[in-house]
């Protein structure tokens, strides 16, 4: 055994977005498939919050580190009432509807579940000052996203308070030059969490100068974004890597690198069509990753031929979790569509039969998430942390078989089952969600991070 048994352990907490209580179904992201698709039917909050926890059940089963972070205030009041929508609370809702539904659509959305999308993080063994930083994403590429921040950035701060250890940076300038969607465009390869690892950084389009960008759909995240991201970070030049997205990926719905590639400690995996030049990324990742002096990077290929990019899609297969358990091996928390797809279950079934740390795989259903395109890997945000810095941040977020029961009384007793566009408007559910959401702040022990208690 190496000499690192004796040394403090690190982990990799997984914080889930629990699903808020007007999570719908608004088809507000172009360029996002199932959100188009799924655009105007009627959603089951209570049944999607309710397979969230599940799935933060399951991690946490298995002997993964897991936390929670709460959803946002919605319907967003302030922001209805900055963009002219006047009167108390009731006749703010009610104009907007009147005037512009997919306005107050996007100031309803429940869009903080997909927590990877919350920030960008890097642990402290990458960081030049030894501490974790954090940089809440702008996400300036859609406006129900965009609203995000500021409760990010506040809940963030409220989770990782001690400021020896933890940084907490501004967003980046809300501007299209610096488009950020967080760690959904972000990879950290390793040799365990503790060590200092190489950080992939994707981007959609590189604003000034660079490559074409993707021709139908949007590129979120630029590469000037990313750059920002590793100086903010202090991350050593020799173990950043930047990488473009393949245009004809995004082109084809995979409007996060999340939804095509994916990695955790020394294994990267990848589909064939994920990045331009895939060959020099993945050599150049090879090339840093063995710089480490702890051994390879294990690189796993999936061709077109295997896993065509419509059904990698479909399926969310690269939108699964890949988790290290307590025995050193990993897991993968695939969707559990991929289980309905027969290229999805013969990869999958090649991936076990490989000589590969991945041993095992669990499926998860967030099927109501999955009509808005958001998969397991959406719903986390991963905080690698020291065992010291682990014991700074605030304990009552971390997911325990107690916290589990009462969330799961708390989303029985608060949230609707039903609920279509129409409801949106509807005074009461403005007045639902905050009881919900001041109930949640107590469980979860976070102090008013949200509006509507500093008023
Ligand atoms: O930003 N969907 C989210 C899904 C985010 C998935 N995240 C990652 N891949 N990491 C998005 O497009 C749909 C909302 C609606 O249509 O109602 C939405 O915002």
């Amino acid at each position: 055994m190496s000499s690192s048994a004796q040394v403090a352990k690190a982990y990799e907490v997984n914080f889930d977005g629990l699903v808020g209580p007007t999570h719908n179904y608004s088809g507000l992201s172009y360029g996002n498939l199932a959100s188009r698709r799924s655009g105007g039917s009627a959603s089951n909050p209570k049944a999607a919050a309710l397979e969230g926890l599940a799935k933060m059940k399951l991690l946490a089963d298995i002997g993964v580190k897991q936390a929670v972070l709460p959803p946002h205030e919605r319907p967003d009041i302030a922001a209805l009432r900055r963009l002219g929508f006047s009167g108390g609370d009731a006749e703010v809702l009610r104009r907007a509807k009147q005037a512009d539904p997919v306005l107050l659509a996007a100031c309803c959305s429940a869009s903080a579940m997909w927590a990877a999308n919350a920030a960008s993080v890097s642990p402290s063994a990458d960081a030049e000052d030894g501490r974790v930083h954090f940089t809440p994403a702008n996400l300036v590429g859609e406006l129900h996203r965009a609203l995000e921040t500021p409760t990010t950035a506040a809940v963030l701060k409220a989770v990782f308070a001690d400021v020896d250890h933890f940084v907490h940076h501004a967003a980046l300038p809300a501007a299209a030059l610096f488009g950020d969607e967080g760690a959904a465009n972000y990879i950290r390869l390793c040799p365990s969490h503790r060590e200092p690892g190489v950080e992939l950084f994707v981007y959609g389009r590189r604003a000034l100068g660079g490559a074409a960008p993707p021709a139908r759909f949007p590129a979120r995240q630029t590469r000037e974004a990313c750059e920002a991201v590793a100086r903010l970070h202090r991350l050593d030049p020799a173990r950043t890597v930047f990488a473009q997205q393949n245009p004809a990926a995004v082109d084809a719905g995979v409007f996060h690198n999340d939804v095509i590639s994916l990695g955790n400690e020394n294994v990267l995996l990848y589909h064939a069509e994920a990045f331009c030049d895939a060959d020099r990324v993945i050599g150049e990742l090879s090339q840093r990753y063995a710089a480490l002096g702890r051994g390879e990077l294990v690189t796993i290929k999936v061709d077109a031929a295997e896993v065509p990019l419509s059904e990698a899609v479909g399926s969310y297969l690269f939108n699964s979790q890949l988790v290290t358990l307590p025995d050193g091996s990993m897991s993968l928390i695939a969707p559990a569509q991929c289980r309905e797809s027969d290229s999805a279950q013969r990869f999958i079934q090649r991936l076990l039969s490989q000589d590969t740390p991945i041993r095992s795989v669990h499926y998860a259903d967030v099927r109501q998430s999955m009509r808005n395109g958001g998969g397991p890997a959406c719903l986390r945000l991963r905080v690698v942390l020291q065992e010291h810095e682990l014991a700074k941040a605030l304990r009552s977020v971390l997911l325990t078989e107690s916290l589990y029961i009462s969330l799961t009384q708390w989303v029985e007793r608060h949230y609707r089952d039903h609920l279509s566009p129409d409801d949106l408007a509807d005074l009461k559910l403005l007045e639902e969600g905050r009881a919900a959401l001041d109930e949640l702040t107590r469980l979860l022990g976070l102090g008013p991070v949200y509006p509507f208690q500093r008023s």
